[in-house]
């Protein structure tokens, strides 16, 4: 059964990967899956055709066969959960894979979108400069907390899980900022998550899409 998903057309980012197409072609690589992608302009998102797998008119969508999905957290598991190679076999080292999947999008990406938001759509607002330190705050808290927990490990629980993947898509916002430097072995967990030949094949698909003429 063919796999489709969506993806922008043009994203924002020019081909930097932050687009949440990249999780789940980095999820359909790391289980070798074939898809296909349908590009969408920031127009359609919103019309009634791309409403109708995304309420709130987003990319990325996933459809297989008669199974529509939306939201990167429901797609990545659907994949890992069908597929070998994102979650172990164990039960109980699964529940944990799948803890730093949530944990990844409600935890650890909330604070970061704020930081990411403050900047790019507040930044020319008179009280940006006030609020930023809070923002960064917010962010250097939950990133403390997660360089802790992390330590020497190469993952975060064990092998590399569907949870490692969605946390450093989720980190991976932050490189341009600097902030990650601050914490030398989370920078040094997103660089081995980049180095994976999946990431890099998605990578790769995403940037071909966005440098096109
Ligand atoms: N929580 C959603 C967020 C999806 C999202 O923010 N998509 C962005 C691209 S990365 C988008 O489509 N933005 C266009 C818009 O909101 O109009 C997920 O994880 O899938």
């Amino acid at each position: 059964m063919t796999i489709t998903i969506t993806a922008f057309d043009r994203s924002p980012d020019g081909g930097k990967g932050l687009a949440r197409d990249t999780r789940v072609r980095w999820a359909l690589e790391e289980t070798g899956q074939p898809y296909a992608v349908r590009l969408v302009s920031f127009r359609a998102l919103k019309e009634p055709a791309h409403l109708a797998l995304n309420p709130f008119g987003q990319i990325p969508t996933y459809e297989e066969g008669d199974i529509a999905l939306f939201e990167t957290g429901a797609i990545v598991f659907h994949i890992a959960q069908h597929h070998a190679g994102l979650l172990p076999g164990d039960a109980a080292d699964r529940a944990r894979a799948i803890t730093w999947m949530f944990a990844a999008l409600s935890t650890i990406e909330p604070p970061i979108l704020e930081f990411a938001n403050a900047k790019l759509l507040e930044g020319d607002k008179p009280w940006t400069r006030d609020r930023m330190p809070l923002v960064l705050d917010r962010v250097r808290v939950r990133l403390k907390q997660l360089a802790a927990r992390l330590g020497d490990a190469e993952w975060l629980d064990g092998g590399f899980s569907a949870g490692d993947l969605m946390m450093v898509s989720v980190l991976l916002r932050l490189r341009a900022s600097g902030v990650l430097d601050e914490f030398p072995n989370l920078a040094a967990y997103v660089a081995r998550g980049e180095a994976r030949p999946a990431y890099s094949r998605a990578f790769q698909a995403q940037l071909a899409v966005n440098t096109r003429p």
